[in-house]
């Protein structure tokens, strides 16, 4: 018998329980699929299995979880807080057991019981809790932060309903409630003990306190629970697991106990609906939020829930709140939770009694804050009557931020009134609201941007004023992706090849891709990989069957992928002014030698937003036409993969020859699908945009494939009076394909279906695409023929995945930690836990 089962206080870090031993693995998950599941293998349902996995796995990084946990708590370490309200951090199955190490034994352990790993891997339910970059970014960060032992709590929603998932139905999207909570979440633990109490609406009250202090206090009408749910966010091969930490709105028992005494019991549970509503679903992006209640609602009670957290703990080993910003760095994930500044204003003040100023110093130093957007619809502002009438607190506070602040730039500016309407956080132009983006930079010790071309805009344009008053608070913070989930989860086949070349250093220090610049020189090696892209195209083109019922070839057709949420400023209808024109050369000449093309795009519209869903109709349509048109004679595919969401990413980015980058220069804060693309050995077609700029410079001009207006030449030709239809007019391809699309060509059934597309191209065209069109054309030329020469293409390719190593999250949450957040790597020893005894 083990002796440490008899060693009764006890729990060792690996012993029957939590082995990783083939054979202790296996003993583990018939035992949770018997104990916590309640199931023989006889009568286990597939879910049964996965779910017995997921427990086994989840076992096996308690240890770590605590042990970080306890390690933080007793060596008083600054601590990152990441305030988001959105994550997505794709299925956890996968990754936990790459991060640990086991993916072998567990293998085979599930073989022996008769079960496929990557089948059970599959069947899992992504958490779905976010739109797209955003949300990837900070799953990214959590990822890289364990990595590299940087103590982390990431703060954020427990949404009932993430985005929805997607259907497509006759070329339409069909929106799907996403219930994926319906089997259960093996990986979170609900802590209730620390649940917290939020307030919202009421009044306000002065008073003078003992000490004959005038003071405020708020006295809300209704009042919220937040109860967190955490989820273990462990490291790749460290001991450092952090905590996702979730906040779910439940409704305070009071309120039902009031209720029924009154004998009102269908009011209280009305009552409880009301409260959970808060966090029932995620908002889908890409439409005005403004006016929402319920957004400012959730934003503002999972802040609240955090920063009462933060106190809590901070208190747990501190005397007061005097160090609060030395021991927390709590950063705003875009303007979302900016609320925080004025909570976390009115806890000091309020309810930990501090003056205005020790209290606004605090402030300061412990939030940063990174803009990722300068689409001006993007940009959050509240009513003041909305405001006012959920947070009337902190509307006083906001006021009072405001009255300091504006005294501060009539100083600086002392000649010039229209600074102080500039830089008010109340925008009085015409209906006023309250500026979050300027609450945010206020509020903020750091400010930043996601790109090196989005920092400086952001300087020049959006937020150019703040910039002139306290440059030292900006920094530029490139995007990155972390490479655990992006190439060895993702793409298997590549991490074998490079690993088999340069050892596996490079999963944690993502540099040292570099090491594989002279292979691309090595006709064997380029061999070799021409190979495994072959094999991750051809099992990308097996699921392609599967999904859509459309057969590509994966042998000889160019993979041009365009995947990521649908938005004008995205430009997917570009790609198929593109495709058309390719139609039409054919149609034209149907022996034409042209280079076998398969279009892949994926990627959701906001249900509210007509004209991305009328793009999602316009790519299925002209897919129908051009994929069964004989003369084509299969050379050209077109594909739309339905509901695009981090599972169904994974297997898109490896086979990837090209991808598609091309948003109007000026419009995508960043991107980061164009690293995981570039990463995995696509060659990129892209405008000089987001971190395009970056990726172009690292890879080599020689290597990508630029086209397209400048980020000025846009503005200027927009200043000197943008007229599409002289493009129109004066191109002949162009006018074809437009004309095609207006007369019905793609929607025989119903002529008139994509008019208002074309209406908006020819009259507004506000992307410029049509500004953009013969660019793209003959750079996707280039891009054909640099293709029919496959070993110069295998040589691109290789340099891109060699010279994209800065693009790691790892390095971008390194800058973070130097020159934002000032916070250290802290080691986590692991150790048997003693149990107290007594
Ligand atoms: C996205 C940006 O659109 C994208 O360019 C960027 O890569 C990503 O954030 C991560 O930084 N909502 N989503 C974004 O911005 C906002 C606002």
């Amino acid at each position: 018998m083990n002796d440490n089962l008899t060693n009764g206080n006890q729990i060792q870090i690996e012993d029957d329980r939590t082995g990783i031993d083939v054979q202790t693995l296996k003993r583990a998950f018939s035992d949770n699929l018997f104990y916590a599941l309640g199931k023989f293998p006889e009568i286990a349902t597939k879910n049964d299995f996965y779910m017995a996995l997921a427990y086994t796995v989840r076992d096996r990084l308690l240890r770590r979880w605590l042990n970080s946990q306890e390690t933080y708590l007793k060596q008083d370490v600054k601590i990152v807080c990441y305030f988001s309200a959105e994550y997505l951090i794709g299925p956890q199955l996968g990754k936990n057991l790459i991060n640990l190490a086991i993916v072998e034994q567990v293998r085979q352990a599930v073989e022996e019981c008769g079960l496929n790993l990557d089948d059970l891997i599959e069947q899992e339910e992504e958490p779905g809790l976010g739109n797209g970059g955003l949300g990837r970014l900070a799953a990214c960060y959590m990822d890289s932060m364990a990595t590299l032992n940087i103590p982390a709590i990431g703060y954020g929603i427990r949404y009932e309903f993430g985005i929805f998932d997607q259907e497509i139905c006759e070329g339409w999207q069909v929106e799907i409630t996403d219930k994926w909570l319906r089997y259960g979440n093996p990986w979170e633990i609900p802590r209730t003990e620390a649940t917290v109490e939020v307030g919202l609406g009421g009044y306000t009250e002065s008073f003078y306190d003992e000490n004959n202090r005038y003071r405020v206090r708020w006295l809300p009408d209704r009042t919220v629970k937040g109860v967190p749910y955490d989820t273990p966010i462990l490291g790749y091969k460290t001991n450092t697991a952090n905590t996702l930490r979730l906040w779910k709105a439940e409704a305070p028992e009071s309120f039902n106990f009031q209720a029924f005494n009154v004998g009102d019991y269908y009011g209280a549970v009305n009552e409880k609906t009301y409260s959970e509503n808060i966090t029932k679903v995620l908002y889908p992006n890409d439409e005005p939020i403004q006016g929402k209640q319920l957004r400012l609602e959730q934003q503002f009670f999972f802040v609240s829930c955090s920063l009462q957290d933060m106190i809590r703990l901070h208190l747990a080993t501190q005397e007061n709140l005097d160090n609060f910003g030395e021991l927390f760095a709590a950063q705003l994930n875009d303007t979302h939770p900016s609320i925080g500044v004025a909570e976390l204003m009115r806890l000091l003040m309020d309810v930990h009694d501090y003056e205005w100023e020790q209290a606004w110093e605090i402030t300061q130093k412990t939030f940063a804050y990174t803009n990722h957007t300068l689409l001006p619809e993007a940009l959050e502002k509240w009513s003041l009557g909305l405001f006012g009438s959920l947070l009337p607190r902190h509307l006083e506070i906001i006021y009072e931020i405001n009255r300091r602040f504006l005294h501060e730039i009539r100083t600086h500016y002392p000649n010039d009134v229209s600074k102080l309407s500039n830089f008010s956080l109340i925008d009085e132009t015409g209906e006023k609201y309250v500026r979050m983006a300027h609450l945010a930079c206020v509020g903020s010790h750091a400010i930043n941007g996601v790109a090196d071309l989005h920092t400086q805009l952001l300087k020049q344009d959006v937020l150019r004023g703040f910039y002139e008053l306290f440059p030292e608070k900006f920094t530029n913070k490139t995007n990155g992706v972390t490479p655990r989930r992006w190439i060895v989860l993702s793409n298997p086949e590549l991490t074998e090849l490079i690993t088999s070349k340069i050892g596996d250093n490079w999963i944690t220090h993502l540099e040292e891709l570099q090491q594989l610049e002279p292979f691309a020189d090595d006709p064997n090696f380029r061999n070799a990989w021409r190979q495994m892209k072959q094999q991750v195209k051809t099992r990308l083109a097996r699921r392609i069957e599967k999904r859509c019922g459309i057969t590509v070839d994966p042998n000889y057709s160019l993979f041009d992928i365009h995947v990521k949420r649908i938005h004008e400023y995205k430009r997917q209808h570009l790609n198929v002014l593109h495709i058309i024109t390719l139609y039409n050369r054919i149609k034209k000449n149907p022996n034409i030698d042209i280079v076998p093309r398969t279009f892949i795009f994926g990627g959701k519209a906001a249900p509210s937003y007509f004209m991305a869903k009328l793009i999602i109709k316009l790519i299925n349509s002209v897919g129908e036409v051009v994929n069964n048109d004989p003369d084509v004679r299969g050379r050209l595919k077109v594909v739309f993969i339905p509901d695009y969401n981090v599972t169904n990413s994974q297997p898109v980015y490896p086979a990837a020859d090209l991808s598609e980058q091309i948003s109007t220069a000026g419009k995508e804060a960043s991107g980061t699908g164009n690293m995981k693309f570039s990463l995995n050995g696509a060659l990129t077609i892209g405008t000089l945009d987001g971190a395009n700029v970056e990726i172009r410079q690292q890879v080599g001009e020689e290597n990508f494939f630029l086209f397209g207006l400048k980020a000025e030449e846009v503005s200027q030709m927009k200043s000197q009076g943008y007229n599409p239809w002289e493009f129109y007019s004066s191109n002949e391809a162009l006018r074809e394909v437009i004309d095609q699309i207006s007369s019905g060509l793609f929607s025989p059934e119903e002529s008139n279906l994509f008019k208002p597309l074309v209406d908006s191209l020819l009259y507004h065209d506000e992307y410029m695409l049509l500004a953009d069109y013969q660019s793209y054309i003959d750079c996707q030329d280039r891009v054909s023929e640099a293709f029919r020469d496959w070993d110069n293409w295998t040589r691109m390719s290789i340099l891109n995945t060699a010279r994209m190593g800065i693009f790691s999250s790892d390095r971008a949450i390194r800058e973070y930690c130097q020159d934002i957040w000032n916070v250290q790597a802290v080691p986590v020893k692991l150790e048997d836990y003693v149990q107290a005894k007594g």
